[in-house]
């Protein structure tokens, strides 16, 4: 985790920059704010594979933005799975990224279900750099980052997500060509009361709003992306086990995220992922 969490310091400082030079650069047009986005998730991508190759621990690493898995240290006894920049659409409008990563042990259970992973969790970026932890039966953690510092200082022991709550997080411009089943799902959640909409563009911003506040975040198939948009391996099942640790639930259709056995290292599912009463009104 300290690999990690350097990765995340890095990547934190220079969005700051980048937001920095963004502003400078102001007339510049779709070509710069385009090439300035491809290089941060460049930069993030590398932050983390230059920070895990560190202490030979990390065997094999899985990420968004390679095609294929690349071995680091031949004894290491990790794999690292990660996506180094989530959401990252949003940063020209300077809004919420993050990183989402999950720990598994040595090539082999890399491709084996959620349950293998024995420490998931994600950074958010956004008025404070935020790291959340999570591992099987030992609960979800949040940190902040102290840019004081430099080091992260624990929030909160013991996150529990809301058994129910009010948000919705959709991108609902797809919803016409959703399932039945799906627009139904959502036009449940929304009728429910107090519901409110909140959709970011960034899948850990509007997890971790959910993880405090309760509701439930769906991606599901759709015209562009039959089976889903989101990752199984680097955002479906770390959010996932956050999700379980902290009294949520995540399904892609009917079955248990942390369930599915992925068949590719880049497979999509449909995400439905959040508070554990709504999660459970999901048909599947
Ligand atoms: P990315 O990893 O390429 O950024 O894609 C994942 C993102 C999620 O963060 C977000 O929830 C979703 O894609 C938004 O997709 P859309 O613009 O189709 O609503
Ligand atoms: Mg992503």
């Amino acid at each position: 985790m300290e690999l990690v969490a350097s990765a995340v310091r890095r990547v934190a400082a220079e969005l700051r920059v980048g937001a920095l030079h963004r502003m400078l650069g102001a007339t510049g047009k779709t070509n710069v704010q385009g090439e300035r986005v491809q290089r941060l998730d460049r930069y993030a991508n590398a932050a983390f594979l230059e920070s895990l190759a560190e202490g030979g621990l990390v065997a094999q690493v899985v990420s968004e933005e390679m095609d294929v898995p690349a071995q680091l240290a031949a004894h290491g006894q990790w794999t690292l799975l990660f996506d180094p920049l989530d959401g990252s659409s949003n940063l020209d409008s300077g809004a919420a990224v993050g990183s989402i990563f999950a720990v598994r042990g040595p090539q082999a259970a890399a491709l084996g279900p959620g349950r293998d992973q024995r420490i998931a969790g994600y950074a958010l970026y956004g008025p404070a750099t935020l790291l959340v932890l999570a591992s099987p039966g030992e609960g979800a953690r949040l940190f902040a980052l102290d840019p004081s510092t430099g080091e992260f200082v624990v929030v909160h022991e013991r996150l529990r997500m809301p058994a129910t709550g009010p948000v919705v997080a959709a991108n609902a411009a797809h919803a016409a060509t959703w399932s039945a089943a799906d627009r139904a799902f959502m036009g449940r959640a929304l009728s429910a009361p107090a519901s409110t909409l909140r959709y970011s563009g960034a899948l850990v911003a509007d997890f971790h709003r959910i993880l405090l506040e309760g509701g439930v975040y769906m991606y599901p198939g759709d015209d562009a992306h039959a089976e889903g948009k989101l990752r199984l391996l680097y955002e479906a099942a770390p959010l996932a086990l956050v999700a379980e640790e902290a009294g949520g639930a995540a399904k892609a259709g009917d079955q248990a995220v942390m369930a599915i056995v992925p068949t590719s290292v880049h497979q999509r599912v449909p995400l439905v992922v959040g508070s554990r009463d709504v999660v459970a009104g999901y048909p599947g």
